[in-house]
């Protein structure tokens, strides 16, 4: 059990009332406002255990210095609150998914939360505005959105906005799974009712396990990335493995088998953020993507989460959608692919040719 907040502690003395900081968040454009206390991240031995055992694959960056990740003292001395935000970022965009375009040919798949803007910059604009609010009342703040020290979700849960699905994703009884968490540790303390993590709400669904393609829900609760279509896609620089790319389909960057099979997102509505919504480029046939020089990508995926994988990376998974999901039509642009400058590009463009030539 975790220590209660104790809101009673002179030091805790309300700064601004919590109906004042959810009416900030609110206006900051967040769609669900959490506090818990800055204590250890109940989840810490887990993570622990999950690094451990290697699941984080090659994203050693989360194996340095794990402690940090769940103790927000130790990111932020003299922290006594988290604050934890939920940005919608849902659109009900029309699935391209193996849809034939115009020209017939074949389009491939983006995890929904990467078709529009990048949420990063969006993200931490507004955690500024929250920030400014807290330091008003004499607060010192750290803010996160992704990339922090901090594992979000357990905190997510702990401020009582979500509740830890079997997918491992946090979810919001009104806004499903499709949400940016980000989070906000303060010097400050609130007054408010204390704070209770939310109840699971899973039952005995278990339609995600069920759903994930390369089997990478390896348990309740845990995610191998090692096994991760959205680790491989986005996170991996060099070759996708051998046994991998038949089970990738069409999908070119990310993965939301686990989301889209999860009944709590049938609620979902749509997001405020127009930006989120998705940009032409995240919808042209798979083809088209392989005429991209260095500088189209740049310029096509400017303030784009694509261009994390880089221009080597987005189009080895375009190579590898095509070797799935394409047909002999695609062989002319797999075949200038083949001569690309780059190796990476031209192995996995004859990866697919030999796949799909007649
Ligand atoms: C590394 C990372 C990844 C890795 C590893 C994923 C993973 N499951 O760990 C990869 C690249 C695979 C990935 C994929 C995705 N990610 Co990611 N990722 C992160 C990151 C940076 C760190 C996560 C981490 O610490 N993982 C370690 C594991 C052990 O921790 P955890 O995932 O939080 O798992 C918790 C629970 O499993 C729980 N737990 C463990 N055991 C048990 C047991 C019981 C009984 C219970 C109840 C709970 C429980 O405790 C853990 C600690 O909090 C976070 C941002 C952040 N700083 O937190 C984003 C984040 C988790 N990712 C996010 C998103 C959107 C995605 C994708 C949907 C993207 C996509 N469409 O392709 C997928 C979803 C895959 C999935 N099913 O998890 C969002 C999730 C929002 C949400 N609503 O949950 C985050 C929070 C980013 C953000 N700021 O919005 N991601
Ligand atoms: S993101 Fe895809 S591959 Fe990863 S756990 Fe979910 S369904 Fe499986
Ligand atoms: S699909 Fe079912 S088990 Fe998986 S996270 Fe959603 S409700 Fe929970």
């Amino acid at each position: 059990m975790r220590p209660p907040v104790d809101f009673a502690h002179p030091r805790l003395r309300p700064p601004i009332p919590i109906a004042r900081l959810l009416q900030i968040a609110h206006g900051a454009g967040f769609d669900a406002v959490g506090i818990a206390s800055a204590s250890r991240a109940p989840h810490a031995d887990a993570f622990h255990r999950w690094l451990g055992d290697g699941c984080h694959a090659r994203m050693d960056w989360l194996a340095r210095d794990p402690e940090r990740r769940c103790s927000p003292e130790a990111v932020l001395p003299g922290a006594r609150t988290v604050v934890a935000l939920a940005m919608n970022y849902f659109h009900p965009d029309p699935d391209t998914s193996n849809e034939q375009s115009a020209g017939g040919a074949t389009r491939g798949r983006i995890a929904r939360y990467a078709r529009g803007r990048d949420y990063h910059n969006l993200v931490a604009k507004r955690l500024r505005v929250v920030d400014r609010a807290l330091a008003v009342a004499g607060g010192r703040q750290k803010c996160f959105v992704d990339s922090g020290p901090i594992l979000e979700r357990d905190f997510a849960v702990c401020g009582g906005i979500a509740w830890h699905g079997k997918s491992a994703m946090a979810i919001h009884p009104n806004l499903g799974t499709w949400f940016f968490l980000a989070v906000v540790i303060t010097t400050l303390g609130f007054e408010a009712d204390e704070p209770q993590p939310m109840a699971d709400r899973c039952g005995k669904c278990t339609r995600c396990i069920a759903a994930c393609p390369t089997g990478a829900i390896v348990a309740s609760h845990r995610v191998d990335a090692r096994r991760c279509i959205s680790y491989w896609t986005i996170e991996h620089r060099g070759p996708m493995p051998e046994w991998l790319r038949p089970l990738l389909g069409d999908r070119i960057f990310g993965c939301d088998a686990c989301l889209d099979a999860c009944p709590w997102n049938r609620f979902a509505c749509a997001s405020r953020e127009s930006d989120f919504s998705a940009r032409p480029a995240s919808q042209w046939p798979l083809r088209d993507y392989l005429g991209l020089t260095p500088d189209a990508f740049r310029v096509t995926f400017e303030g784009s989460p694509i261009r994390r994988a880089g221009r080597g990376g987005f189009l080895r998974n375009v190579c590898v959608a095509l070797g799935n999901v394409g047909s002999s039509a695609d062989l002319p642009a797999l075949a200038c692919a083949a001569r690309d400058d780059d190796p990476l590009v031209r192995e996995h463009a004859a990866w697919a040719a030999v796949r799909i030539s007649p």
